[in-house]
């Protein structure tokens, strides 16, 4: 089979998102709709945690299974952002700022206590599948976030709007993150357009996605089920 042309890969990855991101998902809808209540809003954050807190871990994971110096320098801010550098507190702080801001404390988040398997399990499985598979097929899972600049500017207006019980400094993560999501969803293109050059290569890039896809999904599954999907907690 000939390779997708890059414009034609491309087109296949955003594809992926059309069709499978999490901007979609019930829980997402509620919550941008203001549906949710304020212990919804702390599951989803407490669990979310999770998830951001093992960014830099999937991001030390593909660095250390990357050969090229120039592909880890630059990858290597991914790190920084979240884990902080200097006066920057970083992703992880804004959102331990984020889970105060609405209830929880530190040790709550940091000791992982409300945290449901679901998530647990669907976020290692993202953290193990960039320590085993190549490097530019992490770079791939990764390229969810081309979807996801318009997904958090559409949630800090619902925060705005819908949740005003909580601090709006303590959305500074929202604000912040839109910018650092196009620059490396951008880095991220750029590279699995130049490294996955036959038809195969190309297609476990789509796949690697699609992946990512379910891991983001399964997460707001788990919160579904556990906290809106359950009679006793069915919308009234
Ligand atoms: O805040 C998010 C973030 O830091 C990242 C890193 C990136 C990756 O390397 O997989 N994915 C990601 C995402 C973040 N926020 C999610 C959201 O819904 O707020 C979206 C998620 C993504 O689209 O992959």
């Amino acid at each position: 089979m000939n390779p997708w042309s890059p414009a034609q890969f491309s087109e296949q990855l955003r594809q992926v998102g059309r069709d499978r991101y999490h901007d979609k998902h019930p829980f997402h809808l509620l919550m941008n709709e203001g549906r949710l209540d304020r212990q919804q809003i702390c599951l989803w954050v407490a669990n979310r945690f999770y998830y951001q807190k093992n960014i830099p871990i999937k991001d030390a994971l593909l660095l250390s299974r990357c050969p090229l110096r120039e592909v880890r320098r630059r990858w290597v801010q991914r790190i920084l952002d979240h884990d902080g550098f200097g006066d920057d507190p970083g992703g992880i702080e804004k959102w331990l700022r984020l889970g105060e801001a609405v209830g929880l404390n530190r040790d709550e988040l940091e000791r992982d206590l409300i945290l449901l398997p679901g998530v647990r399990f669907a976020v290692d499985a993202y953290v193990n599948f960039v320590a085993t598979r190549p490097w530019i097929e992490g770079v791939a899972s990764s390229l969810t976030e081309l979807f996801a600049p318009a997904l958090m500017t559409e949630r800090l207006a619902a925060f705005e709007r819908h949740y005003t019980w909580i601090d709006p400094a303590a959305l500074a993560y929202f604000r912040s993150r839109p910018s650092l999501a196009r620059r490396d969803s951008d880095h991220g293109l750029t590279l699995v357009t130049e490294y996955c050059r036959t038809r195969a290569e190309q297609e476990c890039a789509v796949a690697a996605l699609r992946f990512k896809c379910d891991i983001l999904a399964a997460q707001l599954d788990a919160l579904y089920h556990h906290c809106i999907a359950r009679p006793d907690q069915l919308p009234r």
